[in-house]
């Protein structure tokens, strides 16, 4: 059952550090990596060091000044093959995930179709690098503007898209001629590896070993390293808020730029008119997919008062009838939580609903059987609650009823986190209402769709405290090279702008 670790090259022990000869000898402290599907040790990582890290963006610094040197159509005829090897591993990178982070089959193997799509996206973009020219105020002066690859780019993942959201970054950067190092999370390492080795067997072929490279280590040790590194000119980082506030300071610090793409507390606004039938599966499938790791997920839903009882009911109804189980069984419909913490974390949140007078409609419970599993919940909420305000990582959905449309949408935006956003409605000024300037303020705006799921052919990111970043979508290229101002004289004199003079 578990032929696809060997298949990905997965051994029982692995190292924890790639760069442009393979992986290497690490010499950190060994970690033993549990599936939450079982409670089952699947393989151990040798973490990095600090020496490991070092050793590595050294590599990736000098890979870089060739590297940036191809032309980026070649940088894509490269990445083009990285989407066929990933068409290829499809099935065993999927159930990796699916094993390694506890996600239904299907979310596993549709997270490598992302990684796909993007590999596709980039090879576009790879003959699309363009920039603007300008006309000069000055005669016979030309403008134009020109972008030039960034360096080694840090990339931070989180263990929720373990494979999707360095695929996001990382296609898109080494096809503007940087290099990339990778830190996954240490609760989704192995995922990591496999990818790393799928991925890099291809530049290897290429004799472009070291363009990806990956370290896997503590955030005290390596994680640190990597932020306060002024080597990397733009780290992009995936995770908490919490973690995002401190990769932002200690980056900006050193003038240093950052993506972040952090917490979510995303809403649905379910209107009077709305198709209820596709407000329930949008609104499940955002509350409980990825058990409600995403950070996409849908945690608020707001329903006007007409329909409100009803569709609770209907809400309720939909909820129990959920399969929580073994994620890599067809019907299973709500896998594991990634951890033990998270279950604690869960457990914890529901205590504190009560205490603040949340009441539980339904689930609640952790679920008897070996691994991570909880009960999806339903609570119905009031804004007093000062937890629905806060992003808790698993399936608790809060419901609130409203009356006037704009009311609603105050209460969707009156959180800090501003990452997705919906609303269900069949009218068109509602919608309108919702996507004008006085609607959403969140990164992400859906109608007649859930919060979670989105494209890699638009931007994905948030604003306020998820972060501000943008990660994939038609110019996300641009976050991962430096633009550069070029003008040109083809004159014999030397005018000034401005109609500056300065004779000599
Ligand atoms: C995340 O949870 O960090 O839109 C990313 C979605 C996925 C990506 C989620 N395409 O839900």
């Amino acid at each position: 059952m578990r032929d696809f670790l060997t298949r990905l090259g997965i051994e029982p022990t692995n190292s924890g550090a790639a760069t442009t000869t393979g992986f290497l000898e690490t010499s950190g402290p060994e970690r033993s990596i549990t599936s939450p599907v079982d409670g089952s040790p699947i393989a151990a990582v040798r973490l990095a060091t600090r020496d490991d890290y070092e050793h590595v963006v050294v590599e990736a610094q000098r890979v870089f000044r060739g590297w940036r040197m191809l032309p980026a159509p070649k940088r894509g005829e490269i990445i083009r093959e990285v989407g066929e090897a990933l068409r290829q591993h499809k099935d065993d990178l999927g159930r990796l995930v699916t094993y390694e982070v506890g996600k239904v089959l299907s979310e596993g193997l549709g997270e490598i179709q992302e990684s796909i799509d993007m590999a596709d996206l980039a090879v576009g973009m790879s003959r699309q690098l363009c920039g603007l020219s300008m006309h000069s105020e000055r005669p016979a002066h030309r403008m134009y503007e020109q972008w030039h690859p960034l360096g080694v780019v840090g990339i931070i993942t989180a263990f929720n898209f373990p494979n999707a959201v360095w695929a996001w970054n990382a296609m898109v950067a080494t096809i503007a001629g940087d290099t990339t190092i990778w830190k996954p999370s240490l609760k989704a390492p192995l995922t990591a590896i496999a990818t790393h080795k799928v991925c890099d067997a291809v530049f290897q072929r290429h004799g472009w070993g070291g363009v990806l490279n990956l370290v896997i280590g503590d955030d005290a040790d390596v994680g640190e390293a990597m932020i306060a590194d002024r080597r990397l000119p733009l780290i992009s980082a995936t995770g908490s808020t919490r973690m995002g506030r401190h990769v932002g300071q200690v980056v900006a610090g050193r003038l240093g730029r950052t993506l972040l793409e952090l917490g979510g507390n995303n809403a649905v606004i379910v209107h009077r008119d709305a198709d209820l039938d596709l407000a329930l599966r949008g609104i499940v499938f955002g509350a409980c997919g990825t058990a409600g790791q995403r950070c996409t997920s849908t945690r608020r839903v707001f329903l006007h008062e007409s329909i409100a009882q009803p569709f609770l009911d209907r809400l309720v109804r939909a909820y129990q009838s959920l399969s929580v189980g073994d994620p890599l069984e067809a019907s299973t419909l709500v896998g594991p939580l990634i951890d033990e913490d998270a279950v604690a974390m869960y457990e914890r949140a529901l205590v504190t609903i009560t205490e603040q007078g949340g009441e539980i409609l339904c689930g609640g419970k952790r679920v008897a059987r070996p691994g991570s599993y909880v009960e999806p919940t339903l609570v119905r909420a009031s804004h007093e609650m000062s937890i629905v305000a806060e992003e808790t990582f698993a399936p608790i959905l809060y419901v609130f009823t409203y009356s006037d449309l704009d009311e609603a949408i105050a209460l969707q935006n009156s959180v800090d986190q501003g990452l997705s956003s919906a609303i269900f409605t069949d009218s068109f000024r509602a919608s309108e209402r919702f996507l004008s300037h006085a609607g959403s303020d969140c990164g992400i705006a859906n109608v007649n769709i859930g919060t979670s799921g989105a494209e890699i052919g638009g931007a994905f990111g948030g604003e306020k405290d998820t972060g501000g970043g943008r990660e994939a979508g038609s110019d996300s290229w641009k976050a991962y090279m430096r633009r550069q101002t070029c003008t040109l004289n083809g004159s014999a004199e030397l005018p000034l702008a401005q109609g500056v003079t300065f004779d000599l």
